[in-house]
């Protein structure tokens, strides 16, 4: 179906938003949580603020709730920080860490907001790091597991969608950015064993879940950007599927099928890269079956053909805001990417594409036939308060009406599609520029440079603002996705 005035969303269908502990709580030294390795690379990022304050979610997560509910929120996406709940490699688990998500959980029961909790959000405790060897040893997936468990024993009663590893692609492709390479000294290969671990400590999750969880259900979060042949050349095509395979198709497979394809399995043996992967493993990847797929999707690619002998370009993130400074990739024999001139970009370079969101959903669907849910989608900005001190975000509305009407078309499509949560509810740090590139659908009075020099939190206002896409989109989901507005404009 190419177009319908006003898809349909099935009844039931979960409305709400997302956030990660890391980027949204603040309070990192409080209620017994210990440091995580975010903490450190956060505070690479200068001069934009690191994730000490955040949104000030720790202490002000009651209000957030209050707000949610307000708009008519269903569901709320967020993580548990590891640390807070193991603090140390002695494996003790702290009251004051489960008491603080039981309140939150709890808080968002009574307003009727169903929780969907990850488990891990790029926050790997230091004690993991220092004392275990961090993500490239086998005691972590047993301490994960036991930080798993902890987590189903305490909130399973309540919480039944559950999240194993947000985004475990982006921390490999992207490894260094997000700080996953922590102690590497060759990436190429390490990624690979890195990845395993990782894979293990899905699985062990998944497992654990369907086992201690009555009603549970659990899937990973890929961070899935389609990824569209730049032209019709038969090469610009095989390039493209490279690159969707080694950007996130190898770690969709694995999940659904519990065993690596045949793709990666020969690009180890071409680089000589031999990840340490037992019969075991093997074993209990195979027995780790996922219920659903959690999908981030905000933007699209291009691929196109990149010569053997060529120069090997590595991608450049856009780390300023400032159009234009991001550097597409070149790897020789594999893929090269490139603008979309179809496309319009944000502040950061990632394009603007609601198409992506359908195909990403029709992909995976035709691919893997399991429910879905959106866990991120959203628009990045700079933004500032209008001389009426309201947060007028237009573009922020059109981003978020043209990606949603694809999701309804998708689901019109014959997709099972379950539950839409943007990135973010209210304005929070972003994994490289502070809270200066905007997500939020409610503005956070306060700028890096004050997070900046804080030195007592309880001093700054820290005030919530709902911007003109929190009216909107509560409109929309309290309709369950009929109301679009007035000025509903289809791409
Ligand atoms: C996703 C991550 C989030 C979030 C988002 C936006 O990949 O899961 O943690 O930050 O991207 O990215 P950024 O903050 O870099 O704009």
């Amino acid at each position: 179906m190419y177009y319908k005035e006003n898809p349909k969303f099935p009844k039931n269908f979960m409305w709400g938003a997302s956030s990660a502990a890391w980027q949204v709580e603040g309070g990192v030294a409080e209620g017994g949580r210990t440091p995580a390795m975010i903490d450190l690379n956060s505070k690479k990022k200068a001069p934009y603020a690191d994730d000490s304050i955040c949104a000030d979610h720790y202490h002000r997560y009651k209000e957030d709730v209050a707000l949610m509910a307000e708009c008519g929120f269903g569901s709320y996406r967020f993580s548990i920080a590891w640390s807070r709940i193991i603090p140390c490699s002695d494996g003790k688990v702290n009251p004051e860490g489960v008491a603080f998500y039981n309140d939150l959980i709890n808080e968002l029961l009574k307003n009727n907001i169903t929780p969907i909790v990850t488990l891990y959000h790029y926050d790997l405790p230091v004690w993991v790091y220092e004392e275990l060897g961090g993500w490239k040893s086998r005691k972590t997936v047993d301490a994960f597991e036991h930080y798993a468990r902890t987590c189903f024993e305490n909130f399973g009663d309540r919480v039944k969608y559950w999240l194993s590893i947000n985004e475990q692609n982006m921390q490999i492709v992207y490894g260094h950015w997000l700080g996953t390479s922590a102690g590497c000294t060759d990436w190429e290969r390490e990624q690979w064993d890195i990845n395993h671990i990782m894979n293990l400590c899905h699985a062990k999750a998944v497992v654990a879940c369907h086992e201690m969880v009555e009603g549970g259900k659990i899937g990973p979060v890929p961070g899935y950007v389609p990824i569209y042949p730049k032209t019709c050349n038969p090469l610009d095509q095989i390039a493209a599927m490279n690159a969707e395979e080694l950007t996130e198709k190898i770690w969709n497979d694995t999940y659904v099928y519990g065993e690596y394809n045949g793709f990666i399995k020969k690009y180890w043996e071409i680089h000589d890269i031999h990840p340490d992967i037992r019969p075991e493993d093997v074993v209990l990847m195979k027995s780790a079956k996922i219920d659903f797929i959690a999908v981030n999707c905000y933007r699209s690619n291009v691929g196109c053909d990149a010569k053997p002998g060529t120069e090997r370009k590595e991608y450049e993130l856009n780390k300023f805001g400032i159009k234009g400074q991001l550097q597409f990739p070149n790897y020789p024999g594999e893929f090269a990417m490139d603008y979309n001139p179809y496309v319009e970009y944000t502040d950061w370079d990632w394009e603007i594409d609601p198409v992506a969101i359908r195909y990403a959903l029709r992909y995976l669907w035709d691919h893997y036939r399991l429910p879905m849910m959106i866990t991120e989608n959203g628009y990045g900005a700079n933004e500032e308060k209008d001389a009426d001190g309201n947060v007028h975000d237009q573009a922020r509305v059109d981003f978020l009406r043209d990606q949603i009407y694809q999701v309804g078309l998708a689901i019109e499509d014959g997709c099972d599609v379950i539950s839409y949560n943007p990135w973010s509810f209210t304005d929070i740090l972003s994994t490289g520029n502070g809270i200066k590139k905007r997500y939020g659908l409610v503005y956070i009075d306060t700028t890096d440079e004050e997070l900046v020099n804080c030195t007592d939190v309880s001093k700054l206002s820290m005030k919530r603002i709902k911007k003109d896409s929190f009216e909107w989109y509560s409109k929309l989901i309290k309709s369950n996705g009929n109301d679009w507005g007035k000025d509903m404009g289809v791409n």
